[in-house]
């Protein structure tokens, strides 16, 4: 989400310090808002507070399964549910799926999760002598 909020009130001069510092934007009254004579003496401003509010989508990495000739299908379904938390179901789906067409998204990740697990995942087949490989890349 994204957007400007305001907010305006008054105060007196004597408790706000304009500046780079705070931040704040002081004008002196006396734009119309207030009927001549009431409400605001000389010495009072109103205040105009401009808040951005940016807020940053996470991005987020996908982690692709790559097929290969030598990799047990078992073993590859035990990475999917333990370094991937893939249940049974899942796992053999994903596997299957990348077995056939050459590739398959595993799951998103923020870009450090993503390529921790991806890093632990080939290191675990590496291990064993299994050339299992992983790509990361943004979604
Ligand atoms: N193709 C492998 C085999 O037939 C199994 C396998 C499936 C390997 C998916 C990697 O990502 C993979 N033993």
């Amino acid at each position: 989400m994204s957007g400007t909020q305001h907010f305006q009130f008054s105060v007196h001069m004597a408790e706000i310090k304009p500046s780079a510092k705070t931040g704040l934007k002081v004008r002196r009254c006396g734009g119309g808002h207030y009927p001549k004579g009431n409400f605001m003496s000389d010495s009072d401003v109103k205040l105009r507070l401009s808040k951005r509010t940016k807020t940053e989508k996470p991005k987020l990495y996908k982690v692709v399964l790559l097929n290969d000739d030598y990799t047990p299908r078992e073993f590859v379904v035990l990475i999917l549910k333990g370094e991937f938390r893939l249940d049974s179901a899942q796992a053999e789906v994903v596997m299957l799926t990348a077995h056939q067409k050459g590739a398959c998204v595993v799951s998103v990740y923020p870009k450090d999760v993503a390529e921790t697990k991806a890093t632990r995942a080939i290191d675990a087949a590496g291990r064993l002598g299994y050339p299992l490989q992983f790509n990361v890349e943004p979604e």
